[in-house]
Parts: C-alpha cells; structure tokens; sequence
C-alpha cells in the first residue's frame, strides 16, 4: 500500500530527476521589431552563453542541456564547443535549424517554389546533423516559418508536397539515434497560410517520416483560448509528443517567462504529463524553454522560469489520482474537480526548497546566483566585442 510519507518520497525523487533544458538565444539580448535592448554582461559567443547556461544549473540542479540555434550559434569547432559545455557540467541538446533570417527564403524554404531554394534548406540541415555529431546531440528541431500572405500566391497543397519532399530527405539522413522534432505554429511571420499551422499538420507529416519524427509544442503558438492540455493529452497517446517550447503569452507569441501568464495553464499542461506517465526521461518529452527576455535579467529570469515548471510539476504530482479516478468513475464532477484545484492551491515552494537542499543546493536559487557575484563579474569582463543577441 502506497503510504502519505513513501507517496512523499517518490514526488520529490521524481522532482529532483526532472531535467528542463535551455535555449541558447534566452542569454543574448532581444526585444521586439521595434527595438532590441542591449543589456551589461551579456554573452558575446556560444562559449559565454553556455557558461550562463552552466549557472542555471548550477544553482537549480535542473538545467543539465542547452539548445542550440545555427547559425547564430556558429563556431569553428563544434567538439571544442560540446567539451567546454562538458567542463561546466552540461550537454548540448536540440539543434534548433534556422530558416527564417535569409533573403531566398522570402516566398519559403522547403516549400519555396524554386527547386534550388528548397535545395539549399535541404542542406542547411545536413549541416545541422554535422553539428549533431560533433557535439552528441540527439534531437533535430525544426520549426518551418514558410507560408503565405495572400489568397492564391502559391499553391497549397503544392506546398505541401515540396514540403514532405524535403522533410523526408532530412529524415533520411538522420543517424539511428537521432530524432527528428517539428514544431508549429499557427501565424507569423506569414499571416494568410503557414505551411506547418498545427499540430494535426505537423503529426500528419511525421507520421509519414517515421517513428523518430516527433511533434514540438510551442506554448505561445496557438490562437487564444486553444485548450493546450487536450493537444498534450493527445500527441502523448500517439507516441508523438516530442518536446516542449516552454514559454507565456498575453497576445501573440510574446515568448516570456514560462508560468508567468497563465500558471494555471501551466499546471494543467503537466497533470497531462504526470497522469500519462510522460515525466520519466524515458518518455521521449523534451521539456525546453523557448523565451527571450526582453527587459529582465537573463539568468535570473531562466533560473526563475525552470522554477515555474517545477512549481507546476510538483502540484500535478500531488494530485491524488486513486480518488481523482474514484470521482471521475462515480461522476462526482465537484468532487474530481476539487481534487485537481487542492493541488493546484497547495504551495509547493517549500518542498522544491526541500528537495533543492536535500541536492545540496540551495533553498532560493535566485537569492544564491545574485549573492554569487557572478551577474556583477560577467558585466565587468564582458566588455568590447559584440554582445550576442536574437539573430547575431
Ligand atoms: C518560432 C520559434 C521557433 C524558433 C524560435 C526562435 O517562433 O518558436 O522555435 O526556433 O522561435
Ligand atoms: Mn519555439
Ligand atoms: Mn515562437
């Protein structure tokens, strides 16, 4: 029989196993079209940005992997880049393709209507898998920004098919222990047609690839009042949900911090998760965040996002699922509901700081970075140069 203390034991074993991964570009500066704020401090190659990633972890426990985007994250030598990160204690993770920042791109890449266009889009992700092997990346994540703007400027279902052209020649020269992820997204930068728009257009071109073809779920990449949590619940059942692109939104894909609009959203998203099982590394979920942060200090508001999603995670592991299933059984539709708002109202802050101490780390992992002097040190020795931000 399950007892209050072992149930107790096993959330907190498996909050302490829960891994969040990083994306490289949260570190640089940003802003929107009409501005991008140039902050002190902040990194000016890969090589400081991973070592920005590396205080994330460092003090969460949580953050063991960076994403990388290329081409902003290009270097000579990709084995230097993955053994640096080793030497902080982290690994590299999804390579993330870049199709979005190049004039021949106008009218679209994979899709675009000239074959050596397309062709070109093709290789830049046989280069990315190059990356993947030097640096022992498993994940290629590729998120399509081609569409269209007017009825009638290209032909839809044509696109379509230029598309599964291409995405079947990037799949095919995956290694066997690589994934491939496809993200959607339903608008932007194209307003009439996306050639990926959702999840059932993404799912229906990976289960053509093959079963390493997986789905990503951007959060900020819905129209309002799309009810995220039945996506999750659905992509897990099909085996296809293969990573997250953490983040909140008021309006658009406004790409703040992950639990900070809508923590409530967040919570129902992870008790999918939790009552499918699909928390254990073995599931196959990639939990990344997708952010940048405009005008809040970048390590601290990464540190304080994987922080949101353990606040969600550890309520969705308190749900009492025998009575939640006992409810749900008898058609007691208060009472299953109740059961679901207990946990979501319980404060979980001091079990994290619980379970962070029992690491043998600190309680308050922001109050520890910003008495580590780390934010003052990198404002100090990174002057000169370029200071690295969305697109450079
Ligand atoms: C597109 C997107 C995608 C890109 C990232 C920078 O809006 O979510 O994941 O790679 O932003
Ligand atoms: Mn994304
Ligand atoms: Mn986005």
């Amino acid at each position: 029989m399950t007892t209050p203390a072992t149930a107790a034991n096993g959330v907190r074993d498996a909050l302490a196993a829960q891994t969040i991964e990083l994306p490289s570009w949260a570190f640089g500066n940003s802003g929107t079209r009409f501005k991008v704020f140039n902050q002190a401090g902040v990194p000016r190659d890969p090589y400081e940005k991973i070592a920005d990633v590396a205080q994330v972890h460092a003090y969460t426990g949580a953050a063991p992997r960076v994403s990388l985007h290329i081409p902003w994250d290009l270097v000579d030598d990709y084995d230097a880049l993955a053994a640096h990160a080793r030497d902080l204690g982290v690994s590299i993770g999804a390579i993330n393709s870049n199709l979005f920042q190049d004039d021949d791109y106008m009218l679209g890449s994979l899709t675009h209507p000239d074959a050596k266009v397309r062709a070109k889009a093709v290789k830049h992700h046989l280069d990315c898998i190059d990356v993947m092997r030097a640096t022992g990346s498993t994940d290629l994540k590729l998120w399509l920004p081609d569409g269209t703007n007017y009825p009638g400027q290209d032909d839809i279902r044509a696109r379509q098919d230029r598309l599964a052209d291409g995405l079947a020649e990037i799949y095919a020269a995956l290694d066997d222990n690589h994934r491939l992820l496809l993200e959607y997204k339903f608008f932007e930068p194209y307003f009439y047609t996306m050639d990926i728009p959702d999840w059932g257009t993404s799912l229906v071109h990976c289960l053509a690839l093959g079963e390493r073809a997986t789905v990503v779920l951007d959060t900020g990449h819905h129209a309002p009042n799309t009810n995220i949590e039945f996506i999750v619940a659905q992509l897990i059942r099909l085996g296809r949900l293969g990573a997250f692109d953490f983040n909140s939104r008021f309006y658009a894909d406004d790409d703040l911090m992950v639990g900070a609009a809508d923590p409530f959203q967040l919570f129902r998203i992870m008790n999918e998760i939790v009552g499918a099982d699909a928390l254990r590394a073995e599931s196959g979920v990639n939990f990344m965040l997708d952010q940048c942060h405009n005008i809040e200090p970048k390590i601290q508001a990464q540190i304080r996002s994987v922080m949101n999603v353990q606040e969600a995670t550890a309520k969705a592991l308190l749900v009492d699922r025998e009575a939640l299933k006992a409810a749900q059984t008898s058609g007691d539709v208060l009472g299953a509901n109740g059961l679901l708002m207990d946990a979501y109202n319980t404060d979980v802050r001091p079990l994290l700081a619980q379970v962070r101490e029992e690491q043998g780390l600190a309680a308050d992992p922001i109050a520890a970075h910003r008495a580590s002097g780390y934010g003052e040190k990198i404002i100090a020795e990174r002057v000169g140069g370029t200071q690295a931000g969305w697109g450079a």
